[in-house]
């Protein structure tokens, strides 16, 4: 199964990727998990010091399927296309992309062994004997707030302190001392929608009508291949308040082309999602990827 490819000891794929792309694609070691898994992260880059960088991760909730599995299809398809694809080519060119695709690999496994459902990190939360910490909404913006719990039964507990999950300090702590991050795209399931901050509060971000203006466009080029409608705007209008987030803290730390992805579906199979999705799912997600990656070059 997917969880064996992706997870297995060596990590096969990864490294098989590596060892077959030398020049496009390293594997970076950002932290290690609660229980002890090591952190991985795929850089794409063609050269340069530090180039403008587009930070991705996949599979931050552990059930969202479809994430960690758009995330393998994404990384054989830029290896493909580099060389080939004269946009993509342009686009790594100048910029470097950063890929976590097993972004809790406790909840992963978990989610393979015992729970389908579990969507939490794998963390012992002192006097309760409930397990995790929901890793969006353990960030440091607006942390704590009532768009998060302080029930660590809850699905959506903040945890005891911003950043307390080592799968989310160890991006946190890459991202800052990398310093030079231009867009930050994490991608969930599911709902079909593409969002940008804020999700703590209801003032516009100050870039609303630029990341607005582009996940339009984003959201126009995913549904003209299957056909997949998308809504998009800001988290606070489109879903629901949410505070503690990934993409409100990389906004709040200078990362203009913030958006969180939900991919497929609205709710037929929602979490479960059947394996014939996957490659639909990959190929228009693909295409909205490029629109923001396009901008984020040009801009
Ligand atoms: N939904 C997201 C959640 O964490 C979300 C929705 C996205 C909230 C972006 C805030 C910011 O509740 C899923 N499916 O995880
Ligand atoms: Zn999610």
């Amino acid at each position: 199964n997917i969880a064996t490819y992706i997870l297995s000891g060596p990590y096969c794929w990864m490294d098989n990727l590596v060892t077959e792309n030398p020049d496009l694609v390293s594997k970076i070691q950002i932290g290690q998990s609660y229980e002890k898994r090591p952190l991985y992260v795929l850089k794409f880059s063609t050269g340069g010091v530090n180039r403008p960088a587009i930070w991705i991760d996949t599979g931050i909730h552990s059930r969202e399927w479809i994430t960690q599995a758009t995330g393998v299809w994404t990384a054989n398809k830029i290896v493909t296309e580099y060389g080939k694809d004269a946009s993509l080519t342009a686009i790594l060119d100048t910029v470097d992309i950063f890929f976590e695709i097993v972004t809790n690999p406790d909840g992963f496994a978990y989610t393979h062994s015992t729970n389908r459902m579990w969507r939490k990190t794998r963390s012992i939360n002192a006097g309760s004997s409930c397990r995790g910490v929901d890793p969006n909404r353990n960030w440091d913006a607006g942390f704590g707030g009532p768009g998060s719990s302080s029930n660590p039964c809850a699905e959506t507990y903040h945890g005891p302190s911003p950043h307390s999950e080592s799968e989310v300090k160890s991006i946190v702590d890459f991202v800052l001392s990398h310093g030079n991050v231009k867009a930050l795209l994490s991608i969930h399931s599911y709902s079909q929608m593409l969002l940008f901050p804020y999700g703590y509060k209801a003032e516009p971000a100050p870039d609303h009508q630029e990341l607005n203006d582009l996940a339009r466009e984003a959201v126009a080029a995913l549904a003209a291949l299957h056909g997949t409608k998308y809504t998009y705007g800001s988290t606070i209008d489109t879903i629901y308040r949410a505070d503690g987030t990934t993409t409100d803290w990389s906004y709040d730390n200078g990362i203009k082309y913030s958006y969180t992805f939900e991919l497929r579906d609205t709710g037929r199979y929602g979490f479960l999602l059947p394996a014939s999705q996957i490659i639909p799912t990959a190929e228009e997600t693909w295409l909205a990827l490029m629109k923001i990656m396009e901008h984020v070059r040009d801009n």
